[in-house]
């Protein structure tokens, strides 16, 4: 379903085996080489969501290759299955016509998490060097997703629920629209996934070059 121009929900992309392998992967990435952390903001606050980054290492408002606020070490490398992922994704919000799909090359991941606590503030996403789509993917617990618009942080905005295996994709004009998650409900995810919350898989290319 396209919720606005470029912004198209597509509701149980992802298989249950899948999403199983991506909580998996994620757990990994979780530990190391930098482990998840809750990201501290320049203004002194934390953010309630916890986030591991993978192939660019993101704080507010920059990447980075080390993660000069968390270990110091160098992030995990962005594995060449998660941009064959990132293109699939393209293909299956976007049809196989979409203009130039082949060419969407993802070098960043920010894997977040969510307890039933957590929530994300309406902000916009404009760190990366590209315009390229944002390919997003849910696990876990369903949450309630606010999509607004590309002005501020107010109205007019539209809820949707995204539930576990769920696809979004941001491109166009809805990649600079603001966005936030106001809130988790807890306990709505498949046992067999075995996990208590929510993990958000973000997509992107940051346009950057080391
Ligand atoms: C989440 N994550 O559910 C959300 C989903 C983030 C973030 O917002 O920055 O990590 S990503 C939704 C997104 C990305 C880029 C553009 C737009 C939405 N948008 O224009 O609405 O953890
Ligand atoms: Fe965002």
């Amino acid at each position: 379903a396209e919720v606005a121009p470029g912004a198209v929900h597509v509701p149980g992309w992802l298989s249950l085996v899948r999403q199983r392998e991506l909580v998996a992967t994620c757990r990994q990435w979780a530990r190391g080489p930098v482990p998840i952390r809750h990201t501290k903001l320049p203004g002194g606050g934390v953010m309630s969501v916890m986030t591991v980054c993978v192939g660019w290492h993101w704080q507010p408002y920059r990447y980075t290759r080390t993660a000069d606020d968390v270990n110091g070490a160098r992030v995990a490398g962005f594995p060449d299955w998660l941009v064959e992922l990132g293109r699939e994704a393209l293909s299956a919000a976007y049809g196989g016509a979409g203009a130039g799909r082949g060419a969407y090359a993802p070098d960043s991941a920010l894997v977040n998490f969510y307890d039933g606590d957590a929530r994300m503030g309406m902000h916009q996403d404009k760190d990366e060097r590209s315009g390229a789509p944002v390919v997003s993917l849910s696990i876990g617990d369903t949450c309630v997703f606010r999509f607004g618009n590309t002005e501020n942080r107010g109205r007019p905005y539209t809820d949707v629920e995204l539930v576990s295996g769920d696809l979004f994709v941001f491109g166009g004009a809805s990649r600079f629209a603001y966005h936030g998650v106001p809130r988790v409900l807890p306990g709505t995810a498949d046992p067999a996934l075995g996990l208590a919350g929510r993990l958000n898989i973000t997509l992107r290319e940051t346009g950057l070059r080391d």
